[in-house]
């Protein structure tokens, strides 16, 4: 058969009392462009005709096409209408079944096309696993739907590319629709969504569910990677089929190096030296050598965690051997930094640059505590090296711990943390993101916007199976909240590391499936991370010197505004600067203030809310209970108030969120409007009021989301779970449904003031962060005012001669900015497009 011929399958489904929509039109249009199409002997077309879920699965096997196409009805998020045998209205297919389908056909199938309304959100998911999906982001009517097709194909046809396609079947509807005004224009409702490079070596659809897993079959995405199990754990490449991306990585790199030369070379220049004055030279100059030593250095795999969630067992689960010491106190716990060498071998790095080699042996607690106790200096880390392949290029961290007991080790951490490209998050089952891990996770993870974050739930072993999926899920769907751009999974190290020591596994009848899971995990490294080392690398340092960028942009509109200001006003606006108890610092707290008395009347109104939406359970699902089978509702009754609880918490969070929002934007505006009148009022413009507030991570609304997502406690969800849980035992007791009744009435009281109790708090936490961040950034905004008044106060010093060369130079270092803020944008655009990446299958 000739290699090039395109198969495409048309299903069709537009069930009896559904709304009559005039596929068959649609298909003959099709049809007859294609077969007077130039390239016609390169496509099969065929369709199927009220096609029930099942008809799709077997067409796609039968048929194998590249390019699928649905003609039918949407309903948004509830998915789409196939025929049915059990009723005339059809049968809705969930979003997720949709994309799970087509995943397994990713291989094969090359473009969907979902001729539905509002299949927008289909056509996001499918397209995780298939590169080209055209969905419908509003109600399609047909004129429009079959004009577009027509388009599309007839495009196809002449053998055109599938964008060519896409953006000729959007000017078709435009043609067809003859001037006539439409609601909304009927030509932007088709949207083509188009893979990434990133998602293709992140693949989003990655939600490994270890009770859907079967190493010889897996699903989704992983459909591509051959998951054999492997009894050598230091072959991370266990895949047959390995996929490679290949990008020329040398070229990029040696072009972003080029563009960091000419910024660097450009701050060189007298003039712009003039501008920028010693300390802010110096602290570019810093920023830069940061940036030149990520891409110089290895590979940093950061592993962190709280205290004993078992990233130490992790680490030699994956290395395949006791690496690292396990189970350490307090005492003995170490900072130990994992290198390739061709042989095992420890030294104890000191505080003041000094090493001592110890015995491989001596790394067991305790072995080693006398040993720490008697260093000359005590230690700042270990540094181990061992003989295992993938380690080359890689520095492998495993830091002792994030949480209280672990404060002596926080800077460091940091400090890691920060030069970290990868970051693998540990946590274990009885606390999965508890308050100390969020607050960890939003101050020291977020900010850094890694391309991935992979978490890890550990000692899955501990639990049943039933237990394990319902905290997976749950902790799948608080992470990506958080991290949109994480992968999370649930195993066991403990498991895998004796698995690969062949001693008695901590949870036999649970071993194979934590074995697959592990086995993922694995794989998944290898993908996305370790094949992809330098892209990663290269993104980082893309990251950092925008930061540098940014940092500059604000000090230099400073400089200038304060420039134009006279030498008596700017000594008089420092005073105010350093001065605490100066107005500056009085209005400060008035914002705070502010601030909190707007919250404090939205959790009085998110009060009321939750003491109506008790009532309406006590009314509604309370009162229903007699109805139904007791044994039932004892078993469910308490999962359901849970979720119920969380959902009407979120729903006061949400719908609150936009005039927190709001209202931290106008305080900002207003203390932009204080530092304006700080130094000149009338050259203290906008520039400077975006370089100083402009970064603020909530003006940012999804990161502000995040913010109340992180205060929002799961305290209140679990609560209502343990309030009945207490009574529990009892109620397993009871006969009659109506004493089951009689007992939940009776803790509604109780339930409701718990509630209040819990709302208050997490209000209470969103108003202390955004005051705690309020004052950071005035603080900063205050330095960064101080060093640039100064520096103006410098300039203006000298002769006029100096002066007027001086505001020269800021002229050319404001468009020299500019010019290098554009090259790294599109430089960081190209790192990341589909052009760059060429991707192979080798066997
Ligand atoms: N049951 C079980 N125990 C584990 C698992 N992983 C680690 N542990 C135990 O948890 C304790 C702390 O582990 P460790 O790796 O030292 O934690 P770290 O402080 O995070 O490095 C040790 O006693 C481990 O044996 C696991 O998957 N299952
Ligand atoms: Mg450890």
């Amino acid at each position: 058969m000739n290699e090039d011929v395109k198969r495409i399958l048309l299903l069709a489904a537009n069930p009896k009392n559904t709304y009559p929509l005039r596929l068959d039109k649609e298909v003959k249009a099709i049809e007859s462009g294609l077969m007077l199409a130039k390239e016609r002997e390169l496509f099969i077309f065929k369709h199927k005709w009220a096609v029930d879920p099942t008809d799709v699965h077997r067409a796609m096997l039968e048929f194998e096409p590249h390019i699928v196409h649905f003609s039918g009805h949407g309903e948004g998020i509830e998915g789409l209408v196939f025929e049915s045998n059990e009723g005339d209205y059809g049968q809705l297919v969930s979003t997720d079944a949709l994309a799970g389908l087509f995943g397994l056909f990713a291989d094969q199938v090359e473009c969907v096309i979902l001729n539905a309304c509002y299949s927008e959100i289909q056509a996001e998911a499918i397209n995780r696993h298939i590169s080209y999906v055209i969905g419908m982001n509003q109600s399609i009517g047909d004129k429009a739907a079959i004009a577009f097709s027509v388009g599309f194909y007839d495009a196809l046809g002449a053998g055109r590319p599938i964008e060519f396609a896409y953006r000729l079947g959007c000017n078709a509807i435009q043609l067809s629709s003859s001037g006539k005004i439409f609601k909304y224009p009927q030509h932007l409702i088709p949207v083509l969504k188009t893979k990434s490079a990133r998602s293709i070596i992140f693949p989003e659809a990655f939600t490994p569910n270890p009770s859907e897993l079967q190493p010889t079959n897996p699903t989704d995405a992983l459909a591509e990677y051959d998951v054999r199990r492997s009894s050598n754990p230091q072959d991370l490449s266990i895949n047959q089929q390995s996929i490679s991306f290949h990008y020329n990585l040398e070229q990029l790199s040696q072009e972003f190096i080029a563009g960091l030369d000419d910024f660097s070379d450009w701050v060189e220049t007298e003039k712009i030296r003039n501008v920028l004055g010693r300390d802010l030279i110096r602290k570019l100059r810093t920023q830069e050598k940061q940036i030149r030593a990520r891409l110089d250095s290895d590979f940093s795999l950061v592993v962190v965690g709280d205290f004993k969630r078992g990233k130490s067992t992790l680490i030699n689960a994956l290395l395949g051997s006791q690496v690292v010491s396990t189970a350490v106190t307090s005492e003995t716990v170490t900072i130990n930094v994992i290198q390739y060498g061709d042989h095992l071998r420890v030294e104890a790095c000191l505080v003041d640059g000094g090493r001592v080699e110890l015995q491989p042996d001596q790394l067991p607690s305790e072995q080693l505590l006398p040993i720490l106790k008697g260093l000359p200096k005590p230690i700042s880390h270990l540094h181990i090296e061992v003989p295992v392949e993938w380690l080359k290029g890689l520095c492998l961290v495993d830091t002792p711990g994030t949480g209280d007991i672990m404060r002596q080790f926080d800077k460091q951490v940091h400090t890691y943390l920060s030069q970290a490209d990868v970051l693998i998050y540990v946590m274990f089952t009885p606390a999965v993101l508890s308050e100390s891990e969020r607050a960890f996770l939003k101050c020291s993870v977020l900010p850094q916007d890694f391309p991935k974050v992979f978490f890890v739930v550990n000692r899955l072993d501990e639990i049943s199976e039933i237990e394990a999926q319902r905290l997976m899920e749950r902790t799948r769907y608080q992470i990506s909240n958080l991290f949109p751009n994480s992968y999370t999974f649930g195993l066991s190290a403990l498991d895998e590391f004796c698995r690969l020591q062949d001693i008695e596994r901590p949870n036999p009848s649970r071993a194979s499936a934590l074995e697959a899971e592990f086995q993922l995990f694995r794989n998944c490294i290898h993908n996305s991370i370790l094949l992809n080392k330098n892209l990663i690398q290269l993104d980082r340092a893309t990251d950092l010197m925008d930061q540098m960028l940014f940092s500059f942009e604000a000090s230099m509109a400073l400089i200038k505004s304060a420039m134009q200001s006279d030498q008596q006003r700017l000594n008089e606006a420092i005073q105010q600067c350093e001065n605490t108890t100066s107005d500056l610092y009085a209005r400060l707290d008035q914002h705070k203030q502010q601030i909190r008395q707007k919250i404090d009347l939205l959790c009085e109104e998110a009060l009321d809310w939750m003491n109506i939406f008790v009532t309406r359970l006590e009314h509604e699902s309370i009162t229903s209970i007699p109805q139904s089978d007791l044994k039932e509702v004892q078993k469910h009754f308490h999962f359901f108030l849970t979720d119920a609880l969380r959902k009407a918490v979120s729903q006061c969070i949400d719908t609150h969120s936009p005039c927190i929002a709001e209202s931290v934007d106008k305080t900002l505006k207003l203390m932009t409007d204080e530092f304006q009148s700080l130094s000149n009022s009338d050259s203290f413009n906008l520039d400077v009021a975006q370089a100083t507030f402009g970064d603020l991570p909530w003006t940012n609304l999804d990161t502000f989301n995040l913010l109340l997502e992180l205060s929002g406690s799961d305290g209140i969800f679990e609560l209502a779970g343990h309030l009945l849980l207490r009574q529990a035992k009892d109620l397993q007791e009871l006969r009659q449904a109506s004493q089951y009744v009689r007992r939940l009435k009776d803790s509604l009281h109780q339930l409701r003031q718990t509630v209040a109790q819990e709302v208050r708090l997490l209000y209470d936490n969103i108003a202390q962060k955004i005051e705690t961040r309020i004052t950071e950034v005035y603080q900063q905004a205050i330095e960064a005012s101080i060093s640039a008044m100064r520096q103006a106060q410098e300039i203006a010093s000298h002769d006029s001669q100096h002066i007027n060369s001086t505001n020269e130079g800021l002229r050319e270092a404001l468009s020299l900015l500019s010019d290098t803020r554009a090259f790294l944008k599109s430089f960081k655009q190209k790192l990341w497009s589909k052009d760059a990446v060429e991707i192979n299958r080798s066997a």
